[in-house]
């Protein structure tokens, strides 16, 4: 099932029906006690609604903060080492990614966050700028992984290979981040074949792709979660990006008007326009 926020209210979707829920409040289903019960129950009344409105989606964030792990992924690790190495930081990103503690970065809270079929900022002070296409978890105020959306994690490269100690500013930004297009409600951990998909399409044309399945991943959500939650607390829950495995060849950067479109099994697909 799949929990939409549009401009008119919150909507469940289950075998192609939407619900309208009576709820309003994002927040308060997140903190709820059993979110997927609540919802099965909403949808076993069968009171279905009219199909949900693509272009009536926005983010589906409240009072969320929005977290991300980095350095996940092989690929992730390469890239960076690369891009830091005339700033001597390839170290950092080698040890990290072999270290029990992982990377966690704090992204950004609601207003900062661009919803399905809205804009993404590059930074004007940047040169090299690329999306990061991540599965990301949602996480009640109990620690709980309840779901899944699809996250982007903007970051500018150039800012970040320049200094490690420059990552705040390459990547915390306005529109720095996309979430979307739903919250898949599910209690078991999504199987380690789900495949993440980005397209980046320039004048329309294809200008990058790839895939990455989430076997690739080094770290478990779970143990994201458990290092998110040690001496912190999240009244209303929280998103936590899980770190990319796909990286574009150094020789791409984005463009304004460029789409960006990131597919991720079973969740569906954000689409954003860089502004
Ligand atoms: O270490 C810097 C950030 C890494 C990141 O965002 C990622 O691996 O996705
Ligand atoms: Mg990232």
């Amino acid at each position: 099932m799949i929990l939409y926020r549009t401009t008119s209210g919150l909507f469940v979707e289950h075998d192609s029906q939407s619900h309208r829920l009576d709820e309003s409040s994002l927040d308060a289903l997140i903190a709820h006690e059993d979110l997927h019960a609540y919802l099965s129950a909403v949808i076993a009344k069968g009171h279905p609604a009219s199909p949900v409105n693509p272009a009536d989606l926005l983010a589906p964030i409240e009072h969320q903060e929005v977290w991300a792990a980095g350095v996940t992924y092989y690929r992730s690790r390469s890239a960076r080492i690369e891009e830091s190495k005339d700033a001597s930081g390839g170290d950092f990103y080698d040890r990290v990614y072999t270290a029990e503690r992982p990377e966690l970065f704090f992204k950004a809270v609601a207003h900062k966050v661009a919803g399905p079929h809205s804009n993404v900022n590059i930074r004007k002070d940047a040169t090299w700028s690329v999306p990061e296409p991540e599965l990301a978890l949602l996480i009640n105020p109990r620690g709980h992984i309840i779901g899944y959306t699809i996250g982007n994690d903007m970051s500018s490269r150039d800012i970040e290979g320049t200094n490690p100690l420059y990552l705040p500013q390459a990547k915390v930004y306005d529109r720095s981040c996309a979430l979307g297009p739903g919250l898949l409600i599910q209690k078991q951990p999504m199987p380690s074949s789900t495949r993440i998909q980005l397209e980046i399409l320039r004048a329309g044309q294809a200008e990058f792709s790839a895939t990455v399945t989430l076997a690739d991943m080094k770290r478990d959500p779970a143990t994201l979660a458990e290092y998110l939650f040690r001496d912190q607390s999240f009244p209303h829950g929280c998103f936590l990006l899980t770190g990319t495995g796909i990286v574009p060849p150094d020789s791409f950067t984005l463009q304004s008007h460029d789409e960006i479109r990131i597919t991720v099994d079973a969740i569906g697909t954000l689409a954003n326009r860089v502004a």
